[in-house]
């Protein structure tokens, strides 16, 4: 008893270094959706980047296959306070996607099926930081978890990585999405804390 309270204690006051302030491990993968999950049929699925200019650019499925795929292995932080490390992704870099957009503006509000958006600004999307991602685990992407295709931002809070995603609009300000509207931090770095406004 009293050495299960030591390791306990010493446990604690060694905290996980891969582990931002406030979180806790976890080895399952939870599911966090505001709504129902959309099924989106492959040959329906497409990705688009809309400029300042209303200039569209638009991947099919079998186009964004086409382009460099990258392997990510990555923790991931939930603001709810689970993190779970190590993670295996495979997607498309948003510096890829973003090469073929000419735009001057900063930011982006990323759109989901489902009606689901999140606000990032570009030095959050670009620099190898952010990927349109499909494969979880050497499998294709649970629909729960965001299949066909989700964003994956690991360097900010979860909510930024948005299931189903459907696309970036470029954005002059960085206007709040949906989490963000609703008392969440703008930016959502899980080092400094930034959880809630
Ligand atoms: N489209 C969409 N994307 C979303 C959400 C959502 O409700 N809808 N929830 C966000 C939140 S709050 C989190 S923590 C993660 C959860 O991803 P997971 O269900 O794969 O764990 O997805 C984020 N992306
Ligand atoms: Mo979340």
């Amino acid at each position: 008893m009293a050495e299960f309270t030591r390791g306990f204690g010493a446990r604690r006051r060694t905290p996980d270094p891969s582990l931002p302030p406030g979180q806790y491990l976890t080895d399952d993968f939870p599911v966090l959706s505001a709504g129902p999950t959309p099924r989106v049929p492959l040959d329906q699925w497409s990705f688009r980047i809309r400029t300042e200019k209303g200039l569209d650019t638009t991947w099919s499925w079998s186009q964004l296959m086409d382009l460099p795929i990258e392997d990510v292995h990555t923790d991931i932080h939930c603001v709810t306070r689970w993190s779970k490390l190590g993670t295996s992704w495979r997607g498309v870099s948003l510096d890829t996607l973003l090469a073929a957009v000419d735009t001057d503006l900063g930011y982006a509000m990323v759109h989901s099926y489902g009606g689901y958006t999140t606000n990032l600004s570009l030095d959050d999307l670009r620099g190898g930081k952010a990927w349109v991602a499909f494969e979880f685990d050497g499998q294709p992407l649970d629909p729960e978890h965001g299949g066909p295709a989700r964003l994956l931002v690991p360097h900010l809070y979860f909510w930024k990585s948005a299931k189903w995603v459907t696309g970036l609009t470029m954005q002059k300000h960085d206007d709040p999405g949906f989490w963000e509207q609703n008392g969440y931090h703008t930016h959502g770095d899980p080092w400094l804390e930034e959880r809630y406004w």
